[in-house]
């Protein structure tokens, strides 16, 4: 009975082993994992357009090649992540609506405009840094099919943040002007990457169930945290400055001390109401529209087979 099934399932939690998806699980864990993978597979796709902005105006082929690597495997991630949340037994088709009608949330970041090259510089070491401290412990969450998901996912990330950093490392070097879109381009995405870790935990509804379900392992402040400690010597090694005069650490409480960071920018964001939120979301839906005759025609073969197996 239920009762029995529940217990088995807080004994697989408990036990750190993993929940697969033919397994029982509580309505809310199988609605907070369908919630939470889905927002991450529509980040990776709505991601793809800041830097797929600059595809076509990389500064050298080799560049270009990187680039467009980098956004391929972002498609990927999508992918492997939109499976992952069919397991759960919501359709592709249904999260795809959910997106493209902005019913479904991403990740606030990918609402920011990439107006210089060094943005890529930016988005890989600092997007990509953020990426990585908040993947790194799902690779371990107790829904099996995410976990896995996350380890390969991760591997690409840590290529895409060096990609990142070596971009700002050379503009950095270089003229006096490379050096300064480099330092403006941190400028603008170090508190935007500080937000894609969520709210204070104060104020975060979903964590202390998702932590009790292992699914995340650490708290949004937590992992700001770690993520600051990350970015310190490398900026230093970047000689970029990180754009908060009350950055330091606080060696009584063990942890940096920072400035507030503005949550009613992150709230108007994700609200809908960021800088570039409208135009990421005209522009899905158009690849949507214009994919639909590549849709009609995958159907249409499919049928013709499935017809001739018949026969
Ligand atoms: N943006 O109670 P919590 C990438 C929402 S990396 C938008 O703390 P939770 C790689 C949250 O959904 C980016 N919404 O929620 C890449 C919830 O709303 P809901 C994607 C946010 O789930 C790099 C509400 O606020 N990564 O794509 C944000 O426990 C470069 C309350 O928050 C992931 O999705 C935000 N920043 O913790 C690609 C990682 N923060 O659903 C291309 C997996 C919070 O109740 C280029 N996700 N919200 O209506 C997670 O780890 C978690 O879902 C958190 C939020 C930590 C994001």
């Amino acid at each position: 009975d239920e009762a029995e099934l529940q217990a088995r399932f807080d004994a697989l939690i408990e036990a750190d082993q993993r929940i697969e998806p033919r397994d029982w699980m509580p309505d809310a864990y199988r609605k907070t994992l369908i919630r939470q993978i889905s927002q991450h597979a529509h980040s990776e796709i709505i991601g793809m357009q800041p830097e797929g902005n600059w595809i076509s105006r990389a500064p050298s082929l080799k560049r270009k090649a990187i680039l467009m690597a980098k956004v391929q495997d972002e498609a990927g991630h999508g992918l492997y992540l939109y499976s992952a949340a069919q397991t759960l037994g919501i359709s592709r088709d249904e999260m795809t609506e959910q997106l493209i009608e902005s019913r479904a949330r991403y990740s606030s970041i990918f609402n920011y405009p990439t107006p210089t090259w060094a943005d890529m510089g930016a988005i890989g070491w600092l997007v990509d840094g953020a990426a990585i401290c908040n993947q790194v412990p799902l690779c371990r969450a107790s829904y099996g099919p995410y976990g896995r998901a996350m380890v390969r996912i991760c591997k690409e990330e840590s290529f895409h943040q060096r990609q990142g950093f070596e971009i700002l490392l050379e503009l950095s070097q270089g003229t006096e002007a490379q050096h300064r879109m480099a330092q403006e381009a941190v400028d603008r995405w170090y508190w935007p990457s500080l937000m894609m870790f969520g709210p204070p935990d104060d104020e975060s509804p979903n964590s202390a169930q998702s932590m009790a379900w292992k699914i995340k392992r650490f708290s949004n402040d937590e992992l700001r945290q770690r993520f600051v400690s990350m970015l310190v010597p490398q900026a230093e090694v970047l000689g970029l400055t990180l754009p908060d005069p009350n950055l330091r650490w606080n060696e009584e409480r063990g942890e940096w001390d920072m400035s507030e960071i503005d949550w009613t920018e992150f709230n108007e964001v994700l609200a809908g109401r960021g800088p570039a939120n409208a135009q990421r979301i005209q522009h899905r839906r158009d690849a949507h529209e214009d994919g639909a005759w590549v849709r009609e025609a995958a159907a249409a073969y499919a049928e013709k087979q499935a017809a001739r197996a018949r026969q």
